[in-house]
């Protein structure tokens, strides 16, 4: 076991974050901007570069580049991109790089380290909260910090025309959300991308209460280890095998991270959906929308996909003068930043899906606020339906007309049916038909989720980690610890637009348990253009609960073993199309390692806190009675029913 951390390049790291870590220089000062500029020395000629430390309102002060464009004569907006990875050590103007479609506009762009990371004074807290006392005139917090960036800026930087963008992928997407909600008048248009919304209910962190152990890990090390990033060094390849070895989650604290890391000492102290994490929950400050908002999501995103669908849907009540706009797309996190977007991992999108959000949603938007460049019609939600492969706007998300909720049944021999479980009827002879299906989960062999050898999740020699959500899902099927249910061939395309939940009717002989669902598009057998496509299973939509929080997320409980519960599994939102001739298919599993961290399936107060003992194997069953009918609800769009 490794306990010592050593630092990593930031700089290949940042490949690997993509967008996350938008200010990456290039290693071999070419390209940086998608065809605006093709040399680090034409980057130079286009830019004039200001390094500058700006001071906050409590004196503390902020490293921030001012790279302005040096032919414009005419005012020019500020985009504003605030950051916790490094806004880049050279001197050169490498760091407008990826936001060329926007550069082709005319933006001064401004680059800021925040608080306690890279070359920013004062303290770095993750995700700090919004300052408690809002008359305090020395209180800090990330929407501070925005605004006296944006009003220094106004006053010393010259030619500007008084109006501000900001935008991020991931935390630079939450700190644009955080500038929102005490907004610089100034603060004109803002695209939060890819921002957490809840740490503890759907993003980077835990879902629905299970914590996300591999990511958890190496993020709190990577940002909490040192001034810049410093990546975590295991000492296996298969970081699967060093989880497991590990045990039990007391054990990190006392064998590695000796208390040295906060977010840790946070994830341990705070296993429950405590005051900690609802105050750092965004929904209770998300009450007013006063600057436009361009809220952007991918499909497949596997860090962040449940906060910015979360933050469009709580700013949307409060949207009166229709500013608040959604966009979906078939991208993993980040993804519609970088490349074209035809495919992502082995899946075919047969258009460019991030160059159109690109040049056709995001440039024009910031046009419109920003330099009055217009008109400027985008749809309240503009979602990409994949599977037929489709942009297709919406006047709401989820939709509220042309779908309705239907449920799909577990069935016997592991199908799945529109027609719920029936009451056998059978002679007072017959054996009772079995009504359940059952795994046996053993937390000393955990199901991995994704194919072995799992590397670090941000490993600069390469990761399965940013295509996982679409690896072929026969690498579990068949396994003894994952059940399996299927429709027959679909005769007709069958398209899904809205929210998934999944009412699982569950038995375990244990006291806790997690239950992981997946909706799945089994491809056809044969006569796929590429022969590894035959039989393809990709994961449509999936999520996991901890069973402990069957009666509240705030108030674990210990499940009654052996009896008949309802576990609902929340699948959030999708827009697809099951084509005629695929199938579509549940999986329900109880491990997902080490994505997220093993149910001792005995009930402990705090999982951070088991003991070896604790780990036990269960069963679990699964009712597909008619009774306890379990099924997955789809919302299923209107032309399609069946
Ligand atoms: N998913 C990353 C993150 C965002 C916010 C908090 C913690 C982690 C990121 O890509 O920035």
């Amino acid at each position: 076991m490794t306990t010592s951390f050593r630092i990593n390049s930031w700089r290949a790291l940042g490949s690997l974050l993509g967008l996350a870590l938008p200010v990456v220089a290039p290693a071999s000062g070419a390209t940086w901007v998608d065809g605006y500029a093709t040399s680090q020395q034409q980057a130079e000629s286009l830019f004039t570069l200001r390094e500058e430390m700006i001071p906050m309102r409590d004196g503390v002060r902020l490293y921030t580049r001012i790279l302005t464009p040096k032919t414009s004569t005419a005012p020019l907006p500020f985009m504003f991109i605030r950051t916790p990875y490094g806004i880049g050590n050279s001197g050169s103007a490498s760091t407008a790089r990826g936001y060329g479609f926007l550069a082709r506009d005319g933006y001064i762009f401004v680059y800021q380290d925040i608080r306690g990371k890279f070359k920013s004074e004062g303290e770095f807290v993750m995700q700090r909260p919004p300052r408690l006392d809002r008359n305090d005139p020395k209180a800090v917090d990330e929407s501070t910090d925005a605004y006296d960036t944006i009003d220094w800026l106004l006053k010393n930087v010259p030619n500007n025309n008084g109006r501000v963008g900001m935008t991020g992928v991931s935390y630079p997407g939450w700190l644009t959300a955080m500038a929102m909600l005490d907004p610089h008048p100034a603060l004109k248009a803002a695209s939060p991308q890819a921002s957490p919304a809840d740490m503890w209910m759907g993003d980077d962190f835990h879902h629905q209460g299970a914590f996300r152990l591999s990511y958890g890990f190496e993020y709190a090390t990577m940002m909490e280890s040192g001034k810049d990033v410093e990546q975590f060094q295991f000492d296996t390849y298969d970081t699967y095998q060093w989880y497991l070895q590990l045990g039990s989650l007391a054990n990190v604290n006392k064998k590695i991270l000796q208390g040295k890391i906060p977010t840790w000492n946070d994830f341990s102290q705070h296993p429950n959906y405590d005051a900690f994490w609802q105050r750092q929950a965004m929904k209770q400050y998300l009450t007013r929308v006063t600057v436009p908002t361009l809220n952007v999501a991918g499909w497949w995103d596997q860090e962040d996909f449940y906060g910015p669908v979360r933050i469009y849907a709580e700013l949307e009540p409060h949207d009166r003068d229709n500013l608040n706009f959604l966009v979906v797309g078939p991208w993993n996190h980040g993804g519609w930043m970088r490349g074209e977007g035809k495919s992502l991992g082995n899946i075919q999108f047969e258009q460019p899906t991030g160059q159109f959000f690109r040049d056709s949603l995001m440039a024009p938007f910031f046009a419109y606020y920003l330099r009055d460049k217009g008109p400027f019609h985008i749809a309240e939600a503009t979602v990409f339906q994949a599977g037929d492969n489709r942009w297709r706007t919406f006047d709401s998300w989820p939709p509220q007309t042309g779908m309705r909720h239907r449920n799909l049944y577990f069935r016997e021999n592991g199908s799945l049916s529109w027609d719920p479980p029936v009451s056998p009827t059978r002679r007072p002879a017959d054996p009772p038909a079995q009504q359940f299906d059952a795994i046996v989960s053993d937390p000393a062999h955990p199901v991995p989720y994704r194919q072995r050898p799992i590397q670090p999740t941000y490993d600069a020699r390469g990761s399965g980690w940013s295509v996982w959500l679409t690896e072929d899902q026969r690498f579990v099927d068949g396994r003894p610890d994952v059940l399996t249910y299927r429709t027959d061939v679909l005769e007709q395309d069958l398209t899904i637009g809205g929210d998934i939940t999944v009412p699982l009717r569950a038995t375990t002989s244990g006291s806790d348990a997690d239950w992981i669902v997946k909706l799945i598009d089994v491809y056809p057998e044969s006569g796929m253009p590429e022969a590894k496509m035959n039989g393809y299973q990709l994961m449509v939509a999936n999520d996991v609960l901890r069973g402990r929080y069957y009666q509240g997320f705030e108030k674990p409980a210990p499940i009654v073993p052996n009896k008949v519960t309802t576990f609902s599994v929340d699948l959030h939102t999708q827009s697809y199309t099951f084509r005629k001739g695929h199938r579509v298919m549940v999986q329900v599993q109880s491990t997902w390692f080490p994505i997220i961290d093993r149910n001792p399936q005995t009930f402990v107060p705090n999982i951070f806190e088991a003991k070896e003992s604790d780990f036990r194997k269960a069963e679990h069953r699964v009712y597909r009675s008619p009774a306890n009918a379990s099924h997955i609800v789809l919302p299923v769009v209107e032309p399609m029913l069946p």
